[in-house]
């Protein structure tokens, strides 16, 4: 499955954007020109991504359903001469926000990356050392030394807007450094796994979700994407209904700036989970240890499940259990969970090394020192409730879509209670929600909306709602009304036009060349 190189904008977005699309990248094009005196010879885009169902359970391995959309982020590249010492220039088309940066690319040893202050070019700088890792071991050098670049880039996802404007950067990087060192044959899954551990050298502990819709998102469907046994996904049409289905993705405006937040919320969930798994293992008297798996800390709530599943059935590998034993056993563990973590109130750090056994300094060390979080108390009933609750909900979705009951109005209707369930759960049990995009929700419902939630991390950022067509405008003016004219009195048009975006399923990571 290699990134396709496209020849045309056709290729790449959806008939109604290419206009603008079509003068965006003439502008990026004409403006390499100006600024580096030649032509660019490439360029690598990939797409943000909607998270539609599955939040907060990608890094817990289990399986999640987001799509592409149109937004993406660009990189016009052109090699540099082979006889100067390897350097990179890159400059952003809004390069009143980020000033043009110059780096050496080092002849010996990595790429530093100082993931404490929050700087653009990490994400590049993340991309260029996986890649050359990557390329070391492919063409088996000790030590690998990119090519030169001059890179000019344009982005369209909204950055901190829950669209994944940090994995589509990170893709975009990756794939311009791969095309500019030789690679005509990228593989997606090499590429994607590239920068899911690309993108935790920045600080953020994620998990694969957005990397993967970015990378591998086909146009008009979305992705049903699976992290265990391996990084895998499949593509889902979605069922032409009347009414049509509609996703528009909402802002709330209000910056979620994870790496500031990450010690209290995101890195923190990532230690909960983690916690729950190990907690879990323990308390149910699991013979073997968790397997190390790909989540960010080495064991997950996933790996605790078909453990879990193995040593009660005897069986050697839970992945391969059918689709509706695999609900059953949700459903067992969301009852088991109730008994087995009953402390509403959340648990202290000597509760957790009380029943592992283990010292506190080890409980550090193994679970809080990689990326540091700050908490008395580890809420790992509520946590536990949210991921298997909503990996379950995910498989509903997803055979509601493959097998859609009824005509359309039923099937919008099961399809957003899924999602209202989610907004339930992702803003009073996994607490990821905010006061305004809890008012985005109720203001979409009530205006017809039938399915209103955050999307991506949460904290603030987007969020999605799936809307019958016939009931998007009314939905539309509701928010002007009584949320962004409210709050915004002065927002602009170009603002409000950024605010509210009729999704639509789009493709992935994709080379261009320039001719
Ligand atoms: P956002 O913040 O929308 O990019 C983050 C994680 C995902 C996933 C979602 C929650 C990063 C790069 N991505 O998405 O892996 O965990 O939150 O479902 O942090
Ligand atoms: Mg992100």
């Amino acid at each position: 499955m290699e990134v396709p190189t496209a020849t045309s904008l056709h290729d790449i977005y959806p008939e109604d954007a290419i206009p603008v699309e079509k003068k965006r990248w003439e502008k990026l094009l004409s403006q390499f020109k100006e600024k580096y005196g030649k032509q660019a010879e490439f360029v690598s885009r990939s797409p943000g991504r909607v998270n539609i169902i599955g939040e907060h359970i990608d890094y817990s391995l289990y399986e999640v359903l987001p799509m592409a959309v149109t937004a993406d982020f660009l990189m016009a590249v052109a090699v540099r001469p082979s006889d100067e010492r390897p350097r990179v220039r890159i400059a952003n088309v809004l390069s009143d926000k980020f000033p043009t940066r110059e780096f050496e690319i080092p002849t010996e040893g990595e790429l530093p990356i100082d993931a404490s202050e929050h700087e653009w070019t990490n994400y590049f700088k993340s991309g260029l050392r996986g890649v050359s890792q990557l390329l070391a071991k492919k063409r088996s050098k000790d030590h690998f030394v990119s090519v030169g670049m001059d890179i000019l880039c344009d982005g369209t996802v909204p950055s901190g807007g829950g669209l994944s404007s940090s994995a589509a950067f990170v893709c975009t990087s990756s794939l311009a450094v791969l095309t500019a060192n030789g690679e005509t044959k990228v593989d997606k899954k090499e590429l994607c796994e590239l920068a899911i551990v690309s993108e935790r050298s920045v600080g953020v502990n994620s998990g694969g979700m957005d990397q993967a819709a970015s990378v591998f998102s086909l146009r008009g469907t979305a992705l049903y994407i699976t992290f265990k046994p391996s990084l895998d996904f499949t593509t889902i049409d979605f069922p032409h209904t009347d009414p049509e289905l509609t996703f528009v993705t909402a802002q709330s405006f209000v910056a979620a700036d994870k790496h500031v937040t990450a010690p209290v919320c995101y890195n923190l969930r990532v230690v909960e989970c983690t916690l729950a798994a190990v907690f879990l293992a323990k308390a149910f008297g699991l013979k073997r240890e968790l397997p190390e798996d790909s989540s960010p800390l080495g064991a997950s709530l996933r790996g605790f499940h078909d453990t879990y599943f193995e040593e009660k059935q005897g069986v050697e590998d839970n992945s391969k259990t059918s689709v509706s034993d695999f609900e059953d056993q949700l459903r067992e563990l969301l009852r088991l969970t109730d008994d087995y973590l009953p402390q509403d109130e959340g648990y202290s750090r000597s509760d957790i090394t009380g029943l592992l056994g283990i010292s506190e300094d080890e409980l550090d060390q193994r679970f809080m020192s990689k990326f540091p979080v700050r908490a008395d108390k580890f809420m790992l009933r509520q946590r536990t409730l949210h991921v298997f609750s909503e990996a379950l909900r995910v498989i509903t979705f997803r055979k509601l879509l493959s097998d859609p009951p009824g005509e359309g109005k039923e099937l919008i209707k099961a399809l957003g209670d899924l999602m209202n369930e989610t907004q339930t759960s992702c803003r009073d049990v996994y607490d990821c929600s905010c006061p305004e995009l809890d008012e985005l929700c109720d203001l979409a419902r009530s205006a017809g909306a039938s399915g209103s939630r955050l999307t991506g991390a949460g904290w603030g950022g987007c969020s999605v709602h799936l809307v019958a067509k016939d009931k998007v405008d009314a939905v539309k003016k509701k928010w002007e009304e009584k949320y962004y004219r409210k709050k915004f009195p002065d927002i602009t048009e170009e603002k409000l036009q950024e605010a509210v975006v009729v999704s639509k399923p789009g493709s992935g990571s994709a080379v261009f060349k320039v001719t």
